[in-house]
């Protein structure tokens, strides 16, 4: 088959095709896109929101990662596995004029492979539908969007995210102090991150929290602010309760034995198997749990793990996220570590990059392990701008800004970069105490919260945020 994209005539093999809103609708299991160009670089998206997205020269062939960096929780273990550029449920490619030639699947549970002349994409079961584009990059990614999923509320939140500055060491009363701290500044979420919990899967609160989370919530209210918390509904390590007394409920492989599902806080993690009701049920419990506590903002996390093979891949992710969904109501939903294309119309937000960091990059672990998915702001700021295309079927969570330079290696002007990210998306989050800024670190927090300067793309990676210039390519 052959169609007409513009100007450009591209040879094809799908089951049927008809021409849809801004391009082209296909069918099939797999469908070959055969480009009149030679491409020189492919957009290869990563499967979750830690995982790359980026423009891949496709020259070379994909850095295996070392195994220590091949974790579950890294990408989708098939795209970290090949030897070939491939990319989950959307891919592009690059033609000599800067033309972009892109295949976007329709249905869950699809990968796309990069080649100088051929765009492949093959859903992993059964078949589906896709949307194929040319154009210019901006245009057919937002024509791509418009055939997904959409779903937003208002404007996003304004938050104040208690893990890039006290990581796991919080408490009650370090939070009431830090409470107090922003008390004069326009915050609208106060979010408590992970370290509340006895542990993953005993979703109770441990020692350091010892009058409970309703009355923190309620302490949070009192301030004006939207209690915000941090859960995992779907990990479990082999110290916790619940590991012992639901050996059931933990994803295997046919032997029996756990599957791994990640490797964090010194210890394995662990997948509870989201193909089992009882699994889901436990996870829509938590989060009913959550909201009579008070919380009205829900950051749920390691969301991969509902939607890994074993469980029913990301079919069985949409069915689960769908209840969590329905049960949340009204509630305000950040999902993160989740499938990115899977979890759209079930987000409000959704966390698009690997974790911020108070550095730039760490270089043992992105040069020597080939892992671009570790904390960092270059990791973040990388694979953030190149899903900036959602923004319009989700708030677009590029993670928190920095305006401290206590505790913290980065420059000034990397931290612009973070700060005028943020005001892209306008999902503006920090993680600084007040108390640990100085003065015109202060200012400029309250501007940050305050203001949402005009913000206007000058080029792919060049943005015109306010009165400042910011330039992203030392990012790529
Ligand atoms: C809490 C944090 C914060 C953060 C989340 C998530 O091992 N890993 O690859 C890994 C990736 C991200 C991560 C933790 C571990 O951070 O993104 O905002 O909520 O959990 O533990």
């Amino acid at each position: 088959m052959r169609v007409s994209l513009g100007k450009m005539e591209v040879a094809l093999e799908a089951d049927s095709l008809e021409p849809g809103e801004g391009g082209f609708r296909l069918w099939g299991k797999e469908v070959r896109i055969f480009p009149p160009f030679q491409a020189q670089a492919f957009f290869r998206h990563g499967w979750q929101s830690w995982s790359l997205a980026a423009w891949v020269a496709l020259g070379k062939a994909p850095r295996p990662l070392l195994p220590e960096a091949r974790r579950p929780q890294a990408d989708d273990p098939f795209l970290l596995e090949s030897g070939a550029w491939w990319g989950s449920g959307v891919g592009a490619l690059k033609g000599p004029e800067g033309g972009v030639l892109l295949l976007g699947a329709l249905d869950l549970g699809a990968r796309v492979r990069g080649e100088e002349g051929l765009l492949l994409g093959r859903y992993a079961e059964g078949s589906g539908a896709w949307f194929l584009a040319y154009g210019e990059e901006e245009a057919v990614f937002a024509a791509y969007a418009r055939h997904l999923p959409r779903q937003l509320s208002g404007k996003p939140p304004r938050v104040w995210c208690s893990w890039y500055s006290l990581y796991t060491g919080i408490s009650e009363s370090l939070l009431l102090t830090i409470l107090d701290e922003i008390r004069e500044y326009p915050f609208e979420v106060f979010q408590v991150d992970d370290g509340w919990q006895r542990a993953l899967g005993d979703w109770e609160p441990n020692e350091r929290f010892p009058r409970g989370m309703a009355f923190l919530a309620e302490a949070i209210r009192e301030r004006g602010l939207r209690p915000g918390l941090w859960l995992a509904p779907f990990l479990v390590t082999a110290d916790s309760p619940l590991y012992r007394e639901r050996p059931d409920w933990v994803l295997r492989d046919g032997e029996g034995r756990p599957i791994p599902a990640g490797f964090n806080w010194g210890k394995p993690l662990f997948a509870l198997d989201s193909g089992k009701e009882e699994v889901v049920d436990f996870a829509v419990g938590l989060v009913r749990k959550a909201l009579a506590w008070g919380y009205g903002y829900l950051k749920l996390d390691f969301l991969y793990a509902a939607a890994l093979p074993g469980a029913g891949g990301e079919g069985r992710y949409r069915e689960a996220m769908g209840r969590i969904r329905q049960a949340a109501g009204e509630a305000y939903l950040l999902l993160c570590g989740a499938p990115v294309l899977a979890s759209l119309g079930l987000a409000d937000g959704l966390r698009v990059g690997p974790d911020v960091a108070p550095y730039w990059d760490n270089e043992d672990r992105s040069l020597w392990l080939s892992d671009p998915t570790g904390p960092g702001l270059r990791n973040a700021l990388r694979t953030s701008l190149h899903r900036l295309w959602l923004l319009d079927n989700v708030h677009v969570d590029p993670d928190v800004a920095y305006f401290r330079t206590r505790f913290n290696l980065l420059r000034p002007e990397e931290m612009r970069l973070q700060e005028g990210l943020a005001h892209l998306t306008a999902f503006k989050a920090t993680s600084d105490p007040p108390s640990w800024l100085l003065p015109e670190e202060r200012a400029r927090l309250r501007a940050f919260l305050s203001q949402d300067p005009p913000v206007r793309r000058l080029g792919p990676y060049r943005f015109q945020v306010g009165e400042e210039v910011l330039d992203y390519a030392r990012v790529l």
